[in-house]
């Protein structure tokens, strides 16, 4: 297969190679500050799709070797030749650290040391966040919760090369990009504990939080949902003139979705400035990607539907922020959008609600946890820096590990909302089935007492 359309990345790295991200770029405070550019409509379209153009080839009888036809000019062949199901060789995916942390090339987007120390910080974090929460959710103390083990380059990395104008769609294996963003482990846990500090107010399930201070969406559980609503949100900015792209992540299940398909369409055809991050992790639930496609992945179908794309290793950090780095100067300054597939591999079971044991066999599972842990690669890489150090390590872990567990502490004792919130901020005046269902709820408390603490809040 050719690769019309894709771009290489050393030809764009030699543009950011002065330019070292650094955390002012990547900073907690959004700007306040907008570009004011004016919205460009590049046009991509093909030549004959201009009336003039093409009744004046027609006028003129044309090429006798092509068909002008509304869609493009097409060459004419003699040859019957249908075209491969399958490219001879599959598209090569873009890594910058091998297994063991060592940089194969130097064609990546340089970082900063501050940012560098910030993504492990975080990536940490995050495991630990993840460990303990699922340990919660075992010992009953919360009713659900997802784990991003194996995906956490994906979440930070890909988090630190956005801006914090950019706007993210998520799915609900991404909580790493808002952790990125600043969101307070205090607020993951009132969120999971679905207590009065959660800004859903405990209407949502546990793992799926939404912040509109950090330009990040609330989870929805609807598979790919949020890929049309990221394109749309795209759209907008673009017809602004503002200097951000939107963002959406979705697994691999999420392109067997018709909405994945209009989505990407929709974002060609409309020139929108959006990144669709598929994250390929082998499995959708029990689906494995060899029951749900027969595509050479997901990267293709950007090809397919005029969708500039690119595959890295979702494991290595330094590939994905150099991707999304370069994807984001292109949706923004050439107003398109990026296709990025990221191959990855969900080292955990799907959700709290799983057991993935009953369907994978266990050594492949132990192979990703040991050989291509995400976080131990990019600490190979800092260490090799100089910026990292044994004791570092100790005190980062034994510093997640204590914000955890008090986070998890303070959530469990804060009141949960009134149960007058569930019917409340999506309707100025509730319409009569919702207040039938408030009545009778109450009446369903007021039958049940044991169930409902007098100090329960009404
Ligand atoms: C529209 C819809 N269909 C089915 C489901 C049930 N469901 C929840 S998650 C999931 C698998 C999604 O897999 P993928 O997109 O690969 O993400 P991953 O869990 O692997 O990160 C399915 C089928 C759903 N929530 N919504
Ligand atoms: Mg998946």
């Amino acid at each position: 297969m050719g690769l019309l359309g894709m771009m290489n990345l050393s030809s764009w790295s030699s543009c950011f190679s002065q330019k070292q991200a650094s955390l002012s770029g990547n900073g907690r405070i959004p700007h306040a500050f907008f570009c004011n550019r004016q919205t460009l409509f590049i046009s991509r379209r093909f030549e004959s799709v201009k009336a003039d153009v093409q009744l004046g080839s027609l006028r003129a009888a044309g090429d006798p070797q092509v068909l002008n036809f509304p869609g493009g000019i097409v060459k004419f062949t003699p040859e019957l030749k249908f075209l491969s199901d399958f490219p001879e060789e599959r598209i090569h995916c873009y890594r910058v650290l091998d297994g063991s942390g060592q940089p194969i090339s130097n064609n990546f987007v340089q970082i900063d040391k501050d940012v560098a120390v910030k993504m492990y910080k975080d990536m940490v974090t995050f495991q630990t966040m993840d460990t303990i929460f699922y340990e919660a959710q075992r010992q009953g103390r919360i009713s659900f919760y997802v784990t991003a083990i194996g995906e956490e380059a994906i979440n930070i990395a890909s988090a630190a090369a956005l801006k914090m104008d950019d706007i993210v769609f998520p799915q609900y294996r991404e909580a790493g990009v808002l952790l990125w963003r600043g969101f307070a482990l205090q607020e993951f846990a009132n969120q999971c504990f679905g207590n009065k500090g959660d800004n859903g107010k405990g209407r949502q399930m546990p793992a799926h939080y939404g912040s509109n201070k950090h330009n990040y969406v609330t989870v929805a559980s609807t598979v790919a949902t949020q890929i049309p609503h990221a394109v749309g949100a795209a759209y907008s900015l673009k017809m602004d003139g503002r200097d951000a792209c939107t963002i959406t992540y979705f697994g691999d299940g999420g392109t067997s979705t018709g909405d994945f398909h209009a989505a990407l369409n929709f974002a060609a055809v409309m020139e929108a400035p959006v990144i669709l991050f598929c994250r390929n992790n082998g499995w959708a639930i029990s689906t494995p990607v060899s029951d749900q496609f027969r595509s050479d992945g997901i990267v293709v179908r950007g090809q397919a539907y005029g969708v500039r794309s690119i595959r890295v290793d979702g494991n290595d950090a330094l590939a994905v922020f150099s991707a999304v780095h370069v994807a984001r100067e292109m949706a923004i300054s050439e107003s398109r959008p990026v296709l990025i597939e990221a191959l990855t591999y969900r080292a955990g079971h799907h959700s709290t609600s799983d057991d993935s044991s009953k369907y994978r066999p266990i050594e492949e599972i132990e192979w990703w946890r040991a050989a291509q842990d995400p976080v131990a690669r990019f600490r190979k890489w800092l260490e090799g820096e100089g910026w990292w150090t044994a004791q570092s390590e100790i005190e980062i872990r034994d510093h997640a590990r204590q914000e955890v567990l008090h986070a998890i502490q303070v959530a469990e004792k804060v009141d949960k909302p009134a149960i007058r919130e569930i019917f409340t901020d999506v309707y100025d005046v509730p319409p009569s089935n919702l207040r039938d269902q408030e009545k009778s709820l109450r009446e369903a408390v007021d039958r049940h007492p044991q169930d409902y603490p007098p100090q329960f809040p009404l």
